[in-house]
């Protein structure tokens, strides 16, 4: 694989042999395309998303930390701006690991053509970057509103065929705190309308465009067709994938490691309308953000304690087989 930076070092690109690529801001570690070996891009990314640093990107991944959403009831975190600061701090890249996996027909390729030299297995490389942000890169308005010592690491690692982002929150403090977490995931759809996402079936999920009220999710997809924002907490395992299917096929699998929550939202028409960095208009046809989070409630760290969160992103043959 492959990674360059950019000249003015905002951003970092991985290219795998087989093509696929990923391109992250270091303006927080925001993933701002993923696409497949065919150069398809996987991610949604609004044409006026601000990259130069000035606002919150509006597409890829956005991370929130340490808190989702705005807690005006939450003491520690009532002062933060939405979603936290994670999102919009420069973050270091922490450098890069290879790994490469004998794909089967390699290694079946090689016990059968014993008598002549077996030819290189093909092997599927994967490529993983990591990124650091610690109390200490913060700014001091930042680190005002929220004063505790933390080291967070997030980790990108881009396969053939998906995705895997983690962040590992550590307490660097001698107190302990309260933080949520979440991957804010904007996933690339050709028509909401052919869209359905399976793998919720009975969760309950706080429907915040309808008075935040609780409610159980029926069996069956959900579609979308008007404004949604609901937070899920599947009863199923982190592990039971949430399938975006479009048009009769598996587009996405999503599958988490300890974040109990998925966060479904599409803004429709009048509040994509109503954000100055969400274009085209119509773009919200073109988009679902599935969201894997710890957000239901905070969790607290204790001093030297750590946690670690992620996802997985499957997509094509393999998200089908999920
Ligand atoms: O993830 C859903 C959500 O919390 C929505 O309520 C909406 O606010 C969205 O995030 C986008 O938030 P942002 O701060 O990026 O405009």
């Amino acid at each position: 694989p492959q990674v360059t930076f950019s000249d003015d070092n905002s951003r970092v690109t991985a290219v795998l042999p087989t093509g696929e690529s990923l391109e992250v801001l270091l303006y927080g570690a925001t993933v701002i395309s993923w696409k497949d070996g065919a150069g398809d891009e996987k991610l949604w990314l609004s044409d006026a998303a601000k990259l130069d640093g000035t606002k919150a990107v509006r597409g890829g991944i956005p991370l929130v930390f340490p808190v989702f959403g705005t807690a005006p009831d939450h003491a520690q975190t009532s002062k933060l701006p939405q979603h936290g600061f994670a999102r919009t701090s420069r973050w270091e890249f922490l450098g890069k690991s290879t790994s490469e996996s004998e794909s089967a027909g390699g290694a079946k390729a090689a016990a059968s053509s014993s008598s002549s030299k077996a030819t290189a297995a093909a092997a599927d490389q994967s490529v993983k970057l990591d990124f650091g942000l610690s109390s200490a890169n913060l700014d001091d308005k930042t680190r005002a509103l929220w004063p505790f010592a933390f080291s967070l690491i997030y980790g990108v690692t881009l396969n053939r065929d998906s995705l895997t982002t983690s962040l590992v929150v550590t307490n660097d403090d001698d107190k302990p705190f309260d933080c949520q977490v979440l991957l804010h995931t904007y996933l690339r759809v050709e028509d909401i309308s052919n869209v359905s996402i399976t793998g919720l079936d009975g969760a309950s999920y706080v429907d915040k465009v309808d008075g935040a009220k609780t409610k159980t999710q029926s069996s069956g997809a959900v579609q979308i067709t008007g404004e949604t924002d609901r937070v899920y907490t599947p009863a199923a395992a982190p592990s039971a994938p949430v399938v975006v299917v479009e048009g009769g096929r598996a587009g996405f699998s999503v599958t988490r490691d300890s974040l109990g929550d998925v966060v479904v939202w599409n803004p429709w028409a009048d509040k994509a309308a109503a954000m100055a960095d969400f274009a085209p208009a119509d773009g919200f046809r073109r988009m679902v953000c599935v969201e894997a989070g710890s957000v239901a409630d905070f969790q607290t760290l204790e001093p030297g304690d750590a946690f670690e969160g992620a996802q997985t992103i499957a997509i094509g043959s393999r998200a089908a087989a999920a």
